[in-house]
């Protein structure tokens, strides 16, 4: 086992026994949620998944460690500390050799789940291209990790701060396949629509593991974005939401953020200018995520 590894001994147990395991991030937790909604979010995340019976496994990086299956004390540090990492891939080696603590995005938390031989991640949304990538050339980093790494992803789609279409189409041109639960209309995190067809869809969790094991027993690397749209009485009506998300952008304009500050300065402008009503929508959509995803994990 890779020496920059920590798998703490419930995870431990559970890969030796072959116990289904959800592998969860912690940018959201550091980056994308205030305190203390942030660290009640994580544990009850954790509680969703051991009630439906598979093992946790909160990831991120502490003294020179990627540690898979943090503590709840670990936990309560990250969404509290100002000095923890934003940690996708390329930040990875620096935050372990500096022995920095770093909180894992989507990218680096399935790079992470796949050293430990985890096959199920659950999130709230993953990372996409940019609106405007046609000139900042912004597209996230979970996109092509989710080319190459054999991990799945739940999400409740993909946020409309992003743009959901060119998020699609690079997806398809990685090869990533995109199956929505139940529905035919692809998601986008607080609505249960986005103007777009899912490219997939399935209605069993049966189906979606059988799915996982057809593509990776072919020799098919790479993820699986499976999309679970929020459930319509958390769901905010997209047209609200756009009015939210366009004055974040021009805020963030405004501000010149860019690079890696881009979508934690997003979320929390829409979390502060809804009153806290996207971030109920956003731990509503995790939960259920979470339940999913590890109904999924006994079947992979
Ligand atoms: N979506 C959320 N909350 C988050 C994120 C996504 O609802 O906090 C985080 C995830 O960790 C994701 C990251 O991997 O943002 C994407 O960051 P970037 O766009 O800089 O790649
Ligand atoms: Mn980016």
């Amino acid at each position: 086992m890779n020496e920059y590894l920590h798998i703490n001994p419930s995870v431990a147990a559970a890969l030796e026994s072959n116990r289904p395991i959800v592998a969860l991030e912690s940018t959201i937790i550091s980056h994308g949620m205030p305190y203390p909604k942030n660290v009640e979010t994580a544990l009850l995340v954790e509680q969703i998944v051991r009630q439906n019976g598979a093992i946790p496994a909160t990831i991120g990086v502490m003294n020179g460690k990627c540690v898979v299956g943090m503590t709840n004390e670990e936990i309560e540090t990250f969404g509290k500390a100002s000095d923890v990492w934003k940690v996708s891939l390329r930040d990875l080696p620096y935050v372990v050799s500096q022995k920095c603590m770093g909180a894992t995005t989507v990218a680096a938390t399935m790079r992470i789940a796949s050293m430990a031989g985890i096959k199920i991640f659950v999130t709230g949304g993953i990372g996409g291209v940019h609106r405007g990538a046609e000139t900042t050339m912004d597209i996230s980093a979970d996109l092509t990790e989710m080319a190459q790494t054999n991990v799945a992803v739940v999400s409740a789609g993909v946020k409309s701060i992003l743009d959901i279409g060119l998020t699609l189409e690079y997806l398809e041109t990685l090869g990533i396949p995109v199956v929505t639960f139940g529905s035919d209309s692809f998601p986008s995190f607080y609505s249960r629509e986005s103007g777009h067809c899912s490219p997939l869809r399935m209605d069993s969790e049966k189906e979606i593991a059988e799915m996982l094991s057809a593509k990776w027993s072919m020799g098919l690397n790479g993820s699986v974005l499976i999309a679970n749209p929020i459930s319509p009485d958390d769901a905010i009506d997209p047209q609200v939401m756009e009015k939210y998300i366009q004055a974040a952008l021009a805020a963030a304009a405004a501000a010149g953020i860019t690079g890696k500050e881009v979508t934690p300065f997003l979320l929390k402008y829409i979390a502060d200018h809804t009153k806290g009503g996207s971030l109920e929508a956003n731990i509503a959509l995790i939960c259920s995520n979470a339940a999913l995803g590890s109904r999924i994990s006994f079947g992979v």
